[in-house]
């Protein structure tokens, strides 16, 4: 794990984020249910990648102990009518973690049919931020509301970089984005899901992020930090985008 903040350690392979001061580990955008929703696509992957989510946030869970799992919004995939498996696992997650940790979420765009669940289960749903100790969470879907925190954290555009391997082959790689945005460090959370795809932070244009923060950001003076085998490597984005014209 590398601290890329005071106080923000990022965890395990660019997964999670460890907030110190608030006992706190961040994880985001689960999306549970993804394969399920690809089948009616006609996109036919190995069922249920959900034992394998559930193993590793376990895994990251005993590295840190933290008194409180937050997940940032978008534990489950489906807007729409979702399957039994799709529930049963969503459930199934839900008690294994409270198990564990104390378990707070963040709304995400996708999570309005976990309203009624985490409420059954007593799990608070902060909509639309949790703000505690100078940290602001939000999912990151819509504009992060006026606040005083210092430290902005956001999710949702699940961001990756593109990088050209010695063979010119481009690789994706999930990555955690930091930078200074309206006078505050504001961090974008990978996505834990290891099959919803994302941005390339160093290859969309502005226009085209999802966050409405993001598209109006100088994300030519943000970073993007990738962790893996438990070494980091930090990427000033401006050496990795298209000049400018
Ligand atoms: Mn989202």
């Amino acid at each position: 794990m590398s601290r890329i903040a005071r106080g923000l350690k990022l965890i395990g392979d660019t997964e999670a984020l460890m907030i110190e001061e608030l006992d706190t580990l961040l994880i985001a955008d689960l999306h549970i249910g993804y394969e399920q929703a690809l089948e009616k696509s006609g996109v036919f992957l190995p069922r249920s990648q959900y034992p394998k989510l559930k193993r590793r946030i376990l895994e990251l869970l005993e590295d840190v102990k933290p008194r409180r799992l937050l997940i940032a919004g978008d534990v489950k995939h489906e807007f729409g009518e979702a399957t039994a498996q799709e529930w049963l696992e969503t459930l199934d997650l839900l008690d294994t973690l409270l198990e564990r940790a104390k378990l707070t979420v963040v709304r995400g765009n996708h999570d309005n049919y976990l309203i009624p669940i985490l409420k059954r289960k007593g799990i608070p749903l902060l909509d639309p931020v949790l703000a505690e100790e100078g940290y602001l969470i939000a999912h990151g879907h819509k504009p992060i509301p006026e606040s005083r925190a210092d430290v902005a954290i956001i999710a949702h555009e699940h961001p990756v970089l593109a990088l050209r391997d010695e063979v010119g082959v481009k690789q994706r790689y999930r990555c955690l984005l930091k930078g200074r945005y309206e006078g505050r460090l504001l961090i974008v959370l990978p996505a834990l899901s290891p099959l919803a795809s994302g941005t390339e932070v160093n290859t969309t244009p502005r226009e085209s992020f999802l966050s409405p923060d993001l598209a109006k950001a100088e994300l030519r003076e943000f970073e993007a930090i990738v962790q893996l085998s438990g070494k980091s490597y930090t990427f000033p984005l401006s050496a990795l985008m298209p000049r400018e014209p």
